[in-house]
């Protein structure tokens, strides 16, 4: 599919969700590309996420923060970066309401140091992983477009929806060739069980309760993440620099339902279920037109929504050691202690 060739991709955040994801789906598929990750390691990134990639040749970590400036101007005198892909962000809605300021850091700043040092060594592509939360919350009926005003509602969305914004001005301003993807929501293996699908998967098979926030009638637009992941490499080969893409997975599901499905998936009773103070600011229903990707691109989903939570609840099944090494905090001061050594 390649037109641009690229040697060397720096990925930001790729010990978390999507980032793994997407740097074991990209090394496989382009075998003449070195990929470097750049990661703090902060609560949600996971080096054992990668542990298949890690002695690939191809295949280089760094640990580090995104908005410390120094560091990320050495790794860019290191290597010749032909494009960058920045998912590194805090990313939990809960937690920003709790305490907004690392959002600020990482999401706000840390993208500003990239776009800077990334203006600097005259990088040629680089790649802001957004999100639909930006765009706010609909009523009923109705999608977001790449149009639709921007109207974040959670410190959360505020602090992505600045992010998208000075990118934006980067590319207005100095001319660079930046490219925005705004996608709905992930599920699928090694999402942090913190986020609704693997926490009510984790929960489930501990025979513990499954907080359902408000009424439990919040709709969100699920999209597997491979599928998310094949859209950002089609946008970061083919798409047209200063534009957005929204990226949706066309699964509307209300969060009660998801979790009467994951139960009965697991043979669990809904009697697990418990209805809890709802989220501050919650926001009600999102749902994406993905039209000019896959019109402008020929992007689509490939995964169907039942073949999606099939292979994520038996993902989960099979690695129990993954997310329960997570809940205890094992992996964590591991993998800490190993860099903190260096
Ligand atoms: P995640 O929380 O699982 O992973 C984030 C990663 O970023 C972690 O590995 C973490 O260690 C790293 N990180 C955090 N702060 C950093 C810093 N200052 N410097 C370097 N690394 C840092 O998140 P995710 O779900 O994989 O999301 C990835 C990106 O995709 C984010 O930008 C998020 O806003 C966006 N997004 C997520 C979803 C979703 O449903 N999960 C949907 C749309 C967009
Ligand atoms: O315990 C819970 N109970 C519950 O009812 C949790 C954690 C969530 N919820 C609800 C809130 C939301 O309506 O489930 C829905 C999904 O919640 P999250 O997994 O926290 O995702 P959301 O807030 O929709 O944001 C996600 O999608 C967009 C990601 O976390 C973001 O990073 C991404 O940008």
């Amino acid at each position: 599919m390649t037109e641009t060739h690229f040697k060397v991709v720096l990925i930001t955040g790729g010990a978390g969700f999507i980032g793994s994801n997407f740097i074991r789906l990209f090394l496989e598929r382009h075998r003449d590309v070195d990929v470097v990750n750049l990661d703090k390691l902060t609560y949600a990134g996971n080096l054992e996420s990668l542990r298949d990639v890690e002695s690939n040749p191809r295949y280089h970590f760094y640990r580090g923060d995104i908005s410390d400036e120094s560091f990320v101007s050495r790794l860019f005198h290191e290597w010749h970066f032909d494009a960058v892909i920045n998912f590194a962000a805090e990313s939990h809605v809960d937690r920003s309401i709790l305490g907004p300021a690392a959002f600020i850091d990482t999401n706000v700043r840390g993208t500003m140091t990239l776009l800077e040092v990334a203006r600097e060594f005259g990088v040629g592509r680089y790649l802001q992983v957004s999100t639909d939360e930006v765009y706010g919350s609909l009523g009923p009926s109705g999608k977001f477009t790449e149009t639709t005003h921007i109207s974040p509602n959670s410190p959360y969305s505020a602090s992505k929806a600045s992010a998208d914004m000075l990118v934006r001005a980067w590319w207005k301003t100095f001319g660079m060739e930046t490219l925005i993807t705004r996608c709905s929501n992930n599920f699928g293996p090694y999402q942090f069980p913190e986020k609704f699908i693997p926490l009510m998967i984790a929960n489930a098979l501990q025979d513990k309760k499954l907080p359902i926030y408000g009424d439990g009638m919040n709709v969100r637009d699920w999209i597997y993440v491979e599928d998310h992941c094949e859209a950002i490499e089609a946008v970061l080969y083919k798409g047209k620099t200063g534009e957005v893409y929204n990226i949706g997975g066309g699964n509307e599901v209300a969060n009660i339902e998801m979790a009467k499905l994951i139960l009965s998936k697991l043979g669990k009773p809904d009697s697990l279920l418990e209805y809890v103070k709802d989220r501050p600011g919650h926001d009600r229903r999102y749902a994406m037109d993905s039209s000019k990707i896959e019109t402008e691109l020929g992007w689509k989903p490939r995964r169907s929504f039942a073949d999606g939570i099939e292979l994520t609840v038996n993902w989960y099944l099979s690695n129990e050691e993954w997310w329960k090494r997570i809940i205890t905090g094992e992996y964590q001061s591991y993998y800490k202690l190993q860099y903190e050594q260096r």
